[in-house]
């Protein structure tokens, strides 16, 4: 692989830089941080560059530059670059996959399914930059051809989490660059490595200086002046709530477009009637795999009480037979946490609850591999009170707290009864409470038999409620997102002869 990106060694470790109008460079400040292993913190994976707010400056005057040309470029050519890079990154989904697992901690399988899923959003935007991008309307005058057209809107802000370290900003920049926008990547400073490979294989691809920057470091000195900056229109995240709604108002204080994908609280609602087994396994992947940490987890099993107590039992089984280690080996199936503090953090809302007197089933662990990795294993709750704080706030850890219920209303209700929206499953075999459901959830992604989790890139992605800002990602919706749309009323002149 061409590594243009590192810019030297310490320590025998690799030094990244910054990439920026076309060059890789090292943060203005000279200073780095290091990124290490959950599983193994002793296993240093680089130095990356620390940036500032010079180095947002300097990428946001290469992208504004970078859009004159780029924004007025043909549709094909930009879908020609987006499919390259997609198959560069399937050429090396095993290897990014790996670098995934490293330094994010999901299971290997998982890393390179990730990686994968990455080149297959970059796969569907460039055929979505070649379709129709206006509609032609009839006019009161038969002389006005009449029609609409997106445009881009210019200099992007793209702000990714840790938890999806390449599909996430494959999904945001994929579709902000196929449609004509520059844009400026600030990833998530826990998992920058997955980043520097995604805007490679865009480099290599022969995307043009400026077009696409790559800034990494802390939300405090890159996050916020991206977010601040007059010249970047429109700002894309997925995060945690609190950053998502001081986003919200700083950017949108200043007119800029933006959208936001923030928490959830996601249900898996059980009727007596649905097939168990199929449940189990759904409910236990929703809620177990990546460790929990996906806005789209499982975090409630709201359960009919005729089959509570069986179908709780259950899960205590699977749950607690689930296989926690490193990563990287394949018979794991469930990892670290990201870090310390998430490892930390989601401990101490297991012993709060257990505090509270809720019952601990299974997990809620620390185990020791001897390494110092941020293990938690995954941990059930019985009887959970659906208006607890384990009831309603998003852990973002392996925890599932079961719900019993009295029949399908209350489930629902339940279910809605807090404020996030973002997914939903039902497991029935009854077609006609599943059409209930599907009419009654207050969610932006519904699922009838299957987990919580997941998104295919074709079909619109966000919530309801505070899981979201109303605008959706991916599929069409990307379009409405990315572009702005003008009306074109165009009449030849008065005396052009032709109809005498
Ligand atoms: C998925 O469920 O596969 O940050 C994707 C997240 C979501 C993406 C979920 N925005 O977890």
């Amino acid at each position: 692989m061409a590594n243009e990106a590192v810019r030297g060694q310490r320590d025998g470790v690799a030094v990244y830089g910054n990439y920026i109008a076309g060059a890789w460079r090292p943060a203005a400040s000279g200073e780095t941080a290091e990124n290490r292993n959950p599983a193994r913190p002793v296993d240093l994976i680089g130095h990356f560059a620390a940036s500032g707010a010079d180095d947002v400056d300097a990428a946001v005057s290469a992208a504004s530059e970078a859009f004159a040309e780029w924004g007025r470029s043909s549709p094909i050519s930009r879908a020609n670059v987006l499919y390259k890079a997609s198959e560069i990154l399937n050429s090396r989904a095993q290897e990014i996959g790996r670098e995934l697992t490293r330094e994010e901690g999901k299971t290997l399988a998982e890393g390179i399914g990730e990686t994968n899923r990455a080149a297959q959003i970059l796969r569907y935007f460039a055929g979505e930059a070649q379709q129709p991008s206006g509609e032609h309307y009839p006019s009161a005058n038969p002389r006005t051809l009449l029609y609409t057209m997106r445009e881009p809107l210019g200099v992007c802000g793209i702000v990714t989490p840790w938890n999806f370290p390449i599909a996430i900003p494959a999904w945001k920049v994929a579709p902000a660059l196929a449609f004509g926008n520059t844009v400026v990547l600030k990833p998530a400073s826990l998992t920058p490595l997955c980043a520097v490979r995604l805007t490679e294989a865009l480099a290599e691809a022969g995307l043009p200086a400026g077009v696409l920057n790559l800034v990494t470091g802390s939300a405090a000195k890159v996050g916020d002046p991206l977010v601040r900056d007059h010249r970047v229109v429109a700002l894309s995240f997925t995060g945690s709530n609190a950053v998502g709604q001081e986003i919200k108002m700083t950017a949108t204080e200043r007119g800029a477009k933006v959208q936001l994908e923030m928490g959830g609280k996601n249900p898996a609602i059980v009727l007596a009637d649905a097939d168990l087994d199929h449940a189990l396994t759904q409910v236990i992947n929703g809620a177990m795999m990546s460790a929990g940490q996906k806005c789209t987890a499982t975090s409630r099993a709201i359960v009919d009480r005729r089959i509570a107590a069986g179908f709780t039992g259950q899960l205590a089984e699977r749950i607690g037979a689930l296989t926690v280690g490193d990563p990287l080996a394949e018979t794991t199936r469930v990892g670290p946490l990201v870090s310390a503090e998430a490892a930390e953090r989601v401990a101490g809302e297991i012993k709060r609850a257990t505090g509270e007197g809720v019952a601990l089933l299974t997990g809620g662990g620390r185990p020791e591999n001897g390494d110092g990795g941020h293990f938690v294993t995954p941990a059930l709750f019985g009887e959970v009170e659906p208006d607890s704080r384990l009831g309603q706030e998003e852990l973002f850890g392996p925890v599932l707290g079961v719900i019993p219920v009295d029949g399908p209303d209350e489930a629902i209700a339940v279910a809605n009864r807090v404020r996030f929206g973002l997914s939903a499953s039902l497991f029935t075999r009854d077609l006609g409470r599943a059409l209930d459901f599907v009419t009654r959830i207050q969610a932006g992604i519904v699922h009838v038999n299957s987990e919580t989790a997941g998104a295919e890139p074709q079909v619109p992605f966000g919530g309801y409620k505070g899981s979201s800002s109303y605008s959706r990602e991916q599929g069409k919706a990307a379009r409405e997102f990315f572009t702005q749309s003008k009306t074109v009323y165009l009449d030849p002149p008065p005396d052009d002869g032709i109809r005498g």
